[in-house]
């Protein structure tokens, strides 16, 4: 089995200081979180940016200043930028932080009910015009999927050359108008993706651990942090984003799987090196 690739998304576009006190606005208060989660095992920084209010942006000055204060202090680590943004941004402003040619950045293959009655729009236009993007600058999408017939959508799009193999996904489950976070949902997305196929799960809420353990166990790889999960255990807040990967190395740890360094999670998912 290869090792576990652990993916710390610290910031989101939608937790708020008022959900825990820790979540990163600033760029000290990313490079803070993300310096914690990579000290703590992280290989990949999941990044959204927001103004120093907790406005979520996808200004590309923003993500570059963000960007280049992690890699001060976490060199090889990789960062994969958001695209998703927040719900109601065009589809030109998400694009802005693939300008910086990043190795890895999100691709979200679907249309859903976002937490209620927001809509996160994602037609098939736009994410035709999203994968040709990444094409052309050279970066690898982690293939965003809420349910299941988001894979259906990437795995036709890869068909029609708007994506390309070895395709990564990432089952994001929990979120209210996508997919549950139950096993048996999980097991119905992990035997939807090709054999060459690599995955990550992030589950949200009380599904975080619930499914890294699962994604462990079954040869996948785990996405933690204050986007998708402020909590440590039932009712205690996560101090850090660092704190909430250091209880998925102790989870890997017991169940015998070893924690992969950015340059090992760089050949996994073949990406090229960063420029
Ligand atoms: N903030 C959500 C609307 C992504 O990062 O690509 C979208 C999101 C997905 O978070
Ligand atoms: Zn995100």
């Amino acid at each position: 089995m290869e090792k576990l690739i652990i993916t710390a998304a610290i910031c989101g576009a939608e937790v708020l200081k008022e959900h825990n006190p820790a979540v990163p606005y600033t760029v000290e208060e990313c490079v803070r979180e993300a310096k914690s989660a990579y000290d703590a095992g992280a290989s990949i920084i999941h990044l959204h940016v927001r103004t120093d209010d907790g406005t979520p942006t996808q200004d590309k000055q923003r993500f570059k200043a963000v960007m280049d204060a992690i890699y001060k202090v976490c060199p090889d680590v990789i960062i994969q930028p958001s695209t998703g943004g927040a719900v109601g941004m065009t589809n030109d402003e998400r694009l802005q932080p693939t300008e910086l040619l990043p190795e890895m950045a999100t691709l979200d293959c679907g249309t859903l009910n976002f937490g209620g009655d927001d809509v996160f729009m994602n037609t098939e236009t736009t994410i035709k015009y999203f994968g040709d993007k990444m094409i052309e600058r050279g970066i690898k999408p982690e293939l965003e999927v809420f349910d299941k017939s988001m894979i259906d959508m990437a795995l036709r799009l890869h068909k029609k050359g708007h994506i390309q193999k070895p395709m990564h996904f990432d089952f994001v489950m929990g979120v209210n108008g996508g997919i549950t976070g139950e096993l048996r949902d999980f097991v119905f997305l992990r035997g939807s993706i090709p054999s060459d196929a690599t995955y990550t799960v992030a589950g949200i809420g009380r599904f975080e651990f619930t499914l890294a353990a699962a994604a462990i166990i079954d040869g996948g790889h785990v996405r933690v942090g204050f986007e998708d999960n402020v909590f440590i255990s039932k009712g205690v807040l996560a101090k850090s984003n660092g704190e909430l990967v250091a209880k998925v190395v102790r989870m890997a740890g017991e169940l015998g799987r070893e924690i992969a360094t950015p340059e090992e999670a760089r050949r996994i998912l073949g990406l090229k090196p960063r420029k």
